[in-house]
């Protein structure tokens, strides 16, 4: 840039600033916030905290995103441990596991530190609210709903999850079982196995592998992990398998194989830069005292709009940001520009 333009800029912004009023604190002002993520090395968790980082930063707020070596209870646990002696306002975390994390949590809470969780929820005596990317029972009957409509409505399917410990995982596979056994249409489909692949891709990969051997008439996998359903996708692809995929995943990573004539007919997700935004706005009212995370609290988040929360079909409480998505052979190309 030129000198000349340069200083015409600058004092634009001077006659700007002299006659313009100072802009409002945002509401974070002042905030520390951490956010503890499941692991590194998987594409939603930084989708999240990109979000949430960028929006706590805009308000004020200073943020630090942790990423656990591992995507257990132990690992989170460790920078759980180092992030309680720091001086943290709060503390955003997606759990590894229901109940490992409670003393931990509680300690944090007990030094003063807020505990919110978001994607995966900790037990309600280790968190104080709950962001849920949408309702636990939607993304089950979404899930259920592709099941039965790409088996054709009978037949053999299987499960590839993450963890056999992720806290939101179970949620949503213990909901679609009772969603199975609860309606007479679903009588016909077996569910054969529920597998795990960590959310690792190379372990999905070899879970895929091992689920076609073991079944040769499997029908479906479901994969209610955005790192499961890209391994199984490519590998199903790759090898011309008639077995199909569906689940949860992340738009840019199943670009090449959705579609009818491809290995996943569709899937699901949510507003991915929402989950983080969300999380970020909850946490900072939270800090800020305008809630305490109790059902009937409100509040605003930023251009998402107002909230309320709610109870928790686990006796806690929760915020949940929306409906589930589909993404399939006509809007796939178009939202994996987005995430
Ligand atoms: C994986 C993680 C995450 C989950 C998504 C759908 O990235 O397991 O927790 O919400 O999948």
């Amino acid at each position: 840039m030129n000198k000349k333009l340069v200083s015409a800029i600058l004092c634009g912004a001077m006659v700007l600033g002299s006659v313009m009023p100072a802009a409002a604190a945002g509401v974070g002002e002042g905030q520390k916030l951490a956010m503890v993520v499941k692991s590194a090395g998987n594409a939603f968790m930084e989708l999240a905290a990109g979000a949430f980082k960028e929006t706590a930063e805009a308000e004020g707020a200073t943020v630090e995103i942790v990423y656990p070596e591992a995507p257990t209870a132990d690992a989170q646990i460790k920078v759980l441990d180092n992030l309680i002696s720091q001086d943290f306002d709060a503390i955003a975390i997606s759990a590894n596991d229901v109940n490992a994390l409670q003393a931990k949590l509680q300690e944090a809470m007990d030094a003063g530190i807020k505990v919110s969780s978001f994607d995966s929820a900790p037990n309600p005596d280790s968190r104080q609210i709950f962001v849920n990317q949408a309702g636990t029972v939607e993304v089950a009957q979404a899930l259920m709903d592709a099941v039965l409509d790409i088996t054709g409505g009978e037949g053999q399917w299987a499960i590839l999850s993450a963890t056999s410990q992720a806290a939101n995982q179970n949620a949503w596979i213990d909901a679609m079982k009772t969603i199975m056994e609860e309606d007479d249409k679903y009588s016909k489909l077996e569910l054969v196995e529920v597998a795990y692949g960590d959310d690792l891709p190379d372990k999905s990969t070899e879970q895929t592998a091992a689920l076609l051997q073991n079944y040769p008439d499997l029908k479906v996998i479901c994969a209610p992990t955005t790192v499961g359903i890209g391994a199984a996708a490519k590998y199903l692809q790759d090898n011309g398998a008639e077995c199909k995929i569906t689940g949860l995943g992340l738009p840019s990573e199943m670009k090449e194989y959705t579609g009818d004539d491809k290995a996943c007919p569709y899937f699901y997700l949510w507003n991915m830069e929402g989950l983080g935004t969300l999380t970020a706005y909850t946490t900072m009212a939270m800090v800020a005292g305008d809630i305490t995370g109790a059902a009937g609290d409100t509040y605003t988040a930023g251009e998402l709009g107002d909230y309320e929360v709610v109870e928790a079909a686990d006796g806690g409480t929760e915020v949940i940001l929306g409906a589930p998505m589909e993404f399939n052979g006509e809007n796939i190309e178009e939202w994996a520009e987005i995430f």
